[in-house]
């Protein structure tokens, strides 16, 4: 006969229980630009909060009270951390003293362009070791629709722990725009998507406690979804925005005054802009997740890979136009000086990651062009086939040709109109200003 087994009150509840009084533990996989705010959010909305990550230079920090990350002033962490209620580590073993986990590790592609899940795999792997029922676990990092209950899922059951019962597993895509005054991880909705409805339940209740809006949704691979579609829909867009440029220029139209006069249209119209190419480390990356896992299914993403191809030619495109601007001034590009102005991804941050200027510099290298460059945001430019040091911006005055790349604020543009012989302009950064030697993309 099975021995009386007394019904325990639902696991479900009693988690949520400690979610509603600010009495579960918190975790963070994954300390970066998206991570620590959220562990910073969840420590000031009065939970204890463990913060995990590979990197004890990091985790340091975070103990000192310093803070790596744009977003997050240490005067905002400092306290956090001084009275206890954020702590940072390198031993994943924290997590068999947590409620809940939220991973936000980075999901890259690898060089064939397919989804690199390996830092996914190795987060969930050291979690398992320490995974106890009543956890809620919630997949943050950018990826494929099906990898939360395809992947994630299956590392973590164990034997006699149903999800949806004896644990809760979601997915939330991380909005975080680093850099953005007015959206911050606080008041940016976030979208929630449960294994089963008692994991998206508890998930929204999760969120709900430190952020202003939660969007729950019917499943993980919904909010998979949702992300691929928000950055697939910027790639496409710039795509198509770029190849009507392309159109512009052999047609002789000012593509600038184009979408300014058609941003006057007050429905319907979203404006996006020309430039040399799409740079980051979201939306160069997260479409193609998407078409990976699409054509799993037999079906080609048609649209992703033709705004791919094209915005990967932005690159060359502008080559030829600094190169035919030299040829206009009798100069051979090989062993002319080009310097660039902004080498970062896009203005006024200090990210290069997948940045356009990478693939100029290479271009113009590879046809002889002597290259230097100026960004305040980015001191040094370590490549395989070269190591720059940003220049002052004076050193345009001396080149054969700037290439404006990046239109960083801090750029003194009309001095620069005023001094540099020739400029190649991909981001209508003079704009009004007009020359004989102003090249605009
Ligand atoms: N770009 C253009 N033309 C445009 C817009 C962007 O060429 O009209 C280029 C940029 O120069 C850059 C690349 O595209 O090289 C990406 O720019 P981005 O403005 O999309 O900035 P990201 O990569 O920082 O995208 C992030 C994304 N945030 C998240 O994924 C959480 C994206 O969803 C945001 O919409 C975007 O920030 C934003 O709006 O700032």
């Amino acid at each position: 006969m099975s021995e009386l087994t007394v019904p325990t009150a639902p696991v479900a509840a009693l988690l949520e229980e400690k979610i509603r009084t600010r009495r579960a533990h918190v975790g963070v996989v994954g300390l970066g630009y998206v991570g620590l705010p959220l562990a910073v959010e969840f420590a000031k909305a009065g939970f204890q909060v463990t913060g995990i990550d590979l990197s004890a230079e990091k985790t340091g920090q975070i103990n000192a009270g310093v803070s790596y990350v744009g977003d997050i002033a240490s005067s905002e962490l400092e306290p956090l951390v001084r009275e206890g209620t954020l702590r940072a580590t390198t031993d994943f073993a924290a997590v068999a003293e947590l409620d809940t986990v939220n991973i936000c590790v980075p999901t890259p592609l690898r060089k064939t362009k397919d989804p690199d899940m390996s830092y996914i795999v190795s987060a969930c792997q050291e979690i398992a070791k320490y995974f106890h029922a009543g956890m809620l676990v919630i997949l943050e990092s950018t990826t494929y629709p099906g990898t939360t209950d395809e992947v994630v899922l299956p590392m973590l059951e164990k034997p006699g722990l149903r999800v949806g019962r004896d644990f809760f597993l979601c997915f939330s895509p991380e909005r975080v725009d680093p850099g953005n005054a007015r959206f911050q991880t606080r008041n940016i909705p976030k979208v929630v998507g449960g294994t089963t409805p008692a994991c998206t339940a508890i998930g929204g209740a999760f969120y709900s406690q430190a952020l202003q809006k939660v969007v729950p949704v019917s499943s993980t691979q919904v909010a998979e979804m949702v992300k691929l579609l928000e950055n697939t829909f910027r790639m496409i867009n710039i795509g198509l925005v770029n190849e009507i440029a392309l159109m512009c220029d052999r047609m002789g139209i000012n593509v600038w005054e184009v979408i300014e006069a058609a941003s006057t249209k007050p429905f319907g119209f979203m404006p996006f802009y020309p430039g040399p190419g799409l740079g980051g480390h979201c939306i160069p990356i997260d479409p193609f997740y998407l078409s990976w896992k699409t054509k799993q299914a037999g079906i080609e993403a048609r649209f992703i890979e033709l705004a791919g191809y094209i915005n990967g030619q932005m690159p060359h495109f502008v080559v030829d136009k600094i190169q035919n601007a030299l040829n206009d001034a009798a100069k051979p590009v090989k062993g002319s000086h080009v310097h660039v102005m902004g080498v970062a991804y896009k203005k006024d941050i200090e990210d290069v990651r997948e940045s356009p200027a990478l693939d100029v510099i290479l271009l113009l290298e590879r046809r002889g062009a002597r290259i230097t460059y100026s960004d305040p945001h980015v001191p040094r430019l370590h490549m395989d086939r070269f190591d720059l040091v940003s220049e002052p911006m004076e050193t345009a005055a001396s080149a054969d040709c700037v290439v404006i790349i990046t239109d960083h604020s801090a750029f003194d543009y009309g001095w620069l109109a005023a001094s540099a012989r020739l400029i190649v302009d991909t981001r209508n950064a003079l704009k009004g200003v007009s020359g004989s030697h102003i090249v605009r993309l």
